[in-house]
């Protein structure tokens, strides 16, 4: 209607087209910087949690078992002086199967591509092979300016932070070492702040203002369902769980989301963990998983998960193809 209503108005078609050109978020020359961080580092140091913690909102999941994070996820930090780019991988690891590679060659492309690579150790464990090794890997990506992130300094006495800062300054010449806490919000702001300014200028915005992330809908969906799944299940099981999303209908009243995913397991005997007696199990998912949903849908969600069995996926070219991978 609004358009009706300019129509014969001489001055609406320059005023329209000016409208929908992109404003330029910030003029070139001022200092603007854009560009992509990673972090690295041994599993359960704190990478996704960090992420999350200076993106502003759960955009990768999080939990103490080992492979959680399968996927490069960008999250995105926006500041007046720049907007951060925050990959996180899966991590350097020893590939064991088809997935485990296929992530590998993954964290590969991913830190070939940055600006900033940044190793992320926590202050309340004394620095060791596995943090080593991992160091030594980024020899691999000159581009790449090197920081190092001592993360949980919460959970560490003041003295032994101290400790790690200087033991870490030991294993290469760093072009910064900051000390943080995701979890207390301890420098999160003067990480930002210098991770910006090792970013090359940037005439406008990589992304638009309100964007958190480049991951669509159903995968964050079907992320934070594999989240709840991961909680309470031990030895091989977080490594064999995927999790697909067949559908997400609104319903006619525009009220409720319908969401049908499906849990894939890699053997029977796992199906009949995640089910639990009677079912019990696969609820207490559903009820955890709909938590984070229901906030990124902003909707009332009614959550279907169908628990299959995908026979060795991980090692199969075929299902990790089906499965996302
Ligand atoms: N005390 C404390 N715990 C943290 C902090 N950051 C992460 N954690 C915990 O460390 C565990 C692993 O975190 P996560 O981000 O998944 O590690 P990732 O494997 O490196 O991505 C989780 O249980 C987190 O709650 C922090 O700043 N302080
Ligand atoms: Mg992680």
């Amino acid at each position: 209607m609004a358009h009706d209503d300019q129509t014969g108005d001489e001055t609406a078609p320059d005023t329209q087209i000016e409208h929908t050109q992109p404003e330029p978020e910030v003029l070139p020359d001022n200092g603007y910087r854009a560009g992509f961080v990673s972090f690295v580092g041994r599993p359960n140091v704190g990478k996704s949690t960090l992420t999350n913690a200076l993106v502003g909102e759960k955009v990768a999941i999080t939990s103490s078992k080992p492979q959680t994070t399968r996927k490069a996820i960008r999250g995105i930090v926006h500041d007046k002086s720049g907007q951060l780019i925050i990959v996180d991988t899966p991590g350097i690891h020893r590939p064991r199967t088809l997935l485990g590679e296929r992530l590998n060659d993954l964290v590969q492309t991913t830190l070939s591509d940055v600006d900033v690579i940044g190793l992320c150790v926590p202050a309340n464990e004394k620095i060791g092979p596995g943090d080593k090794f991992i160091n030594e890997q980024l020899d691999q990506y000159p581009r790449a300016k090197k920081v190092a992130i001592v993360t949980k300094i919460d959970a560490a006495p003041r003295p032994t932070t101290a400790e790690q800062l200087a033991a870490i300054q030991e294993l290469r010449n760093w072009d910064l070492i900051i000390p943080v806490s995701a979890t207390n919000d301890l420098q999160l702001d003067i990480l930002v702040r210098e991770l910006l300014a090792l970013m090359p200028t940037s005439d406008a915005a990589l992304y638009p203002a309100d964007a958190v992330t480049d991951e669509v809908l159903e995968d964050r969906v079907a992320e934070y369902i594999r989240e709840a799944s991961l909680e309470g299940v031990r030895d091989e099981l977080p490594h064999s769980i995927a999790v697909t999303i067949d559908d997400m209908i609104e319903r006619d009243d525009k009220e409720i989301v319908d969401i049908y995913a499906n849990i894939f397991v890699e053997r029977d005997s796992q199906k009949a963990i995640i089910i639990g007696k009677g079912g019990s199990r696969l609820r207490d998912v559903g009820q955890q998983a709909r938590i984070p949903i229901e906030k990124l849908v902003g909707k009332q969600v009614f959550l279907s998960l169908r628990v299959k069995v995908a026979k060795d996926w991980q090692r199969d070219p075929k299902l990790l193809g089906r499965l996302g991978f």
